[in-house]
């Protein structure tokens, strides 16, 4: 574990923070609200890094009213000793960029990928930051704006500033509005955080509170049964058919944790972390279970006389049918690659992952053969479903084009250039109908559907695949789908390279968004990670001043019209309200929702599709509530799409 011993030149200085204001992107992964989100997880890394080396038990993350965000733990404070370079080591590790024990190697920092980069770059990026140590009996504090320091140090040392009779770290920092288009955090991306690091760290309790204007709530992550408990909850409300089945090693410098549950649904979800970062896009840790827990479930169905000498294997994907499992990984040094820089590629994790799993599971399916038997009926069941599937899929694929042809509703777009052409998935006919007028026709594409698409969260395959909306839209789509079976998915033949969801700002719209997006999610999860997938905000008014002169304008949600009416006389204009796109006349839909110019646009970013299904039980219920909640959140962060 990680060393106890601290000295000062333990940090490795690599350079100034002004690149980080240059190019935020490339420390955060975006200015949108996920980097905005990203930088409490940036400090909360480092209360769980000091939790890791076995000095933290609880932290507090507080959404202050003044949308601040306050992070705290009570590990042994930031270290406020002199470092080399004749300042206290705080304010080296908050100026520096990559400062901090990068290099120390027997600790599992939560570092790698956009994750580890350090308080320092949160610094730079916040309007500005108060950093308060308790060490030593005493009370130190920093502050910084823009990630330049604002106290001065007497020689070189924080000044005291109180006494306190505990240690720890507390951090307060406000987004810095010059570089985030948004600074409103969202709490429930955030809440999803803690509630993960709590069941990946049982010994850890962590207070989340909101004393937001109108959100205000408080809840405590605490989740002594880890794992357990976090399968147990993925599981939740879906009928079980094995036990949890819960092992942990290390093994040659890593430490391997796995728990999975089988349950009778069509579907595996797989989730992998390392370090306590979440492996979105997987890795060699997951490569690595797979490969021993497929080698496993065909060894023993052999063994047991249920897999004949003739029958072919079960594919991976059989024997995970209807498999829940989280991979903890703990590994020093990982490397990430992949778009979101969530991609675990050290291959000495499968390897780990692999001996362990064997040793753990060999030794479990030995004592508890009813259950490996139930395993193997589920991949049974699969397979037989999949050799049906995949009849249906070619013939599908063989037929489609007639049947593709037969419902033709798309309205196509004269370019092929797919960087330039860009497909409105609209809701209903009349929407269709106006905007297939109002747009472009040289690259903008309309696909009407009608009423809700198929729940794909549920449905098997074969259900999904005889669904004529879904079959349109991979149809039209051209890049295929990947499914457990067979990865025919290729990016590179998608023909639009915006894929703009185009519903109405009401619940059912809403539901319509989820529904897509959990689809795109589960078949071509690329599609998102690539930033493919946009989400359109149809204003929802028209106010249109009485009299000469005055100029119509269209108001997007109710704040803006709240604001409105506060500016201006209401026997001054007369308000529309539009129920729905197929109510706007085309030019008014060019003008406000199609033209690249003046349209506004969210671009879908994975957590919101990760969501999606969760959104979707919010979205179901008849209280708009969440709805317009959902809907105000998303409008004001949506991207304008220059
Ligand atoms: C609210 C955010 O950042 N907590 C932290 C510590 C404790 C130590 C430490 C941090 C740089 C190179 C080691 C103290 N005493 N919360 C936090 N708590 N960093 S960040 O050391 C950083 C050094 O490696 C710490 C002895 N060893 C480590």
């Amino acid at each position: 574990m990680a060393k106890t011993q601290y000295n000062a030149d333990s940090i490795t200085v690599l350079e100034g923070l002004d690149p980080v204001r240059a190019r935020p992107g490339m420390y955060i992964g975006g200015v949108g609200q996920k980097g905005l989100n990203h930088l409490i997880y940036e400090i909360l890394d480092n209360s769980v890094d000091e939790h890791l080396a076995g000095f933290c038990k609880e932290i507090w993350v507080t959404l202050e009213a003044d949308g601040s965000c306050t992070v705290e733990d009570d590990g042994r404070g930031l270290p406020v000793d002199l470092h080399q370079k004749g300042v206290s080591a705080e304010r080296v590790i908050l100026t520096t960029l990559h400062a901090g024990g990068k290099f120390d190697h027997d600790s599992y920092k939560t570092s790698g990928g956009l994750h580890g980069v350090g308080s320092s770059v949160v610094n730079a990026l916040s309007r500005y930051m108060t950093v308060e140590v308790s060490r030593d009996g005493l009370l130190y504090r920093d502050t910084y704006e823009r990630g330049i320091p604002t106290t001065k140090l007497e020689k070189g040392l924080l000044p005291v500033v109180g006494k306190s009779k505990h240690t720890g770290t507390k951090i307060n920092f406000l987004p810095d509005d010059e570089i985030f288009e948004r600074t409103v955090f969202r709490a429930d991306w955030l809440k999803s955080r803690l509630h993960e690091t709590a069941y990946l760290n049982p010994e850890l309790t962590i207070h989340y509170r909101d004393l937001r204007e109108g959100t205000q709530e408080e809840q405590t992550f605490s989740e002594p049964e880890g794992l357990r408990a976090y399968v147990a909850s993925l599981n939740k409300g879906q009928e079980t058919v094995t036990p949890v089945i819960y092992f942990k090693d290390s093994y040659e410098g890593s430490e391997v944790e796995v728990c999975l549950q089988f349950v009778d649904a069509f579907e595996e979800n797989i989730h992998g972390f390392c370090n306590n970062i979440f492996t979105q896009e997987g890795g060699t840790h997951i490569t690595g279970f797979k490969t021993k827990f497929t080698q496993l479930v065909n060894l023993y169905a052999r063994q047991l006389g249920l897999l004949k000498e003739k029958d072919d294997n079960f594919t991976g994907s059989d024997t995970r049918n209807g498999m829940t499992c989280v991979v903890a990984l703990k590994f020093p040094e990982p490397i990430f690659e992949g778009q979101t820089k969530t991609k675990l590629a050290s291959a000495e994790a499968a390897t780990a992952v692999a001996a362990v799993t064997g040793e753990k599971l060999e030794h479990y399916f030995d004592r508890n053969v009813e259950v490996i038997k139930s395993i193997i009926s589920c991949a049974e069941k699969s397979a037989k479903i999949r050799k049906q599937e995949e009849k249906a899929k070619t013939n599908m694929l063989s037929r489609s084009k007639f049947s593709f042809d037969s419902n033709g509703k798309l309205k196509v777009c004269t370019s092929k250039d797919p960087e330039k052409c860009e497909i409105f998935i609209v809701e209903g006919d009349s929407a269709g109908g106006s905007a297939g007028t109002g747009r472009n026709r040289e690259f903008q594409a309309i696909l009407p559907i009608r009423g809700k698409i198929l729940n794909v969260e549920k449905a098997s395959i074969d259900k999904v695949l005889a669904n004529a909306e879904i079959k349109t839209m991979i149809n039209t789509f051209g890049c295929g789908f990947s499914e457990g079976y067979g990865n025919d998915f290729d990016i590179t033949k998608l023909r639009y390279h915006k894929i703009i969801l185009m519903t109405d700002a009401d619940v059912d719209g809403s539901h319509i968004d989820t529904l897509l997006l959990t689809f795109f999610y589960r078949f071509m999860p690329e599609l998102i990670y690539n930033g493919h997938v946009y989400v359109s905000m149809p204003p929802l008014y028209l106010v249109t001043p009485k009299g000469k002169g005055g100029t119509p304008r269209y108001l997007y949600d109710d704040r803006e019209l709240q604001k409105y009416q506060k500016e201006h006389d209401p026997s001054t204009f007369d308000l529309k309200r539009f129920k729905g796109l197929g109510e706007m006349d085309p030019p008014d839909l060019w003008a406000t929702t199609l033209d690249p110019e003046r349209r506004v646009l969210k671009q879908v970013e994975i957590e919101d599709a990760r969501l999606a299904s969760e959104v979707t039980e919010m979205l179901m219920g008849s209280d708009v509530g969440p709805r317009r909640q959902f809907i105000y959140e998303h409008a004001h962060e949506a991207e304008l799409d220059w």
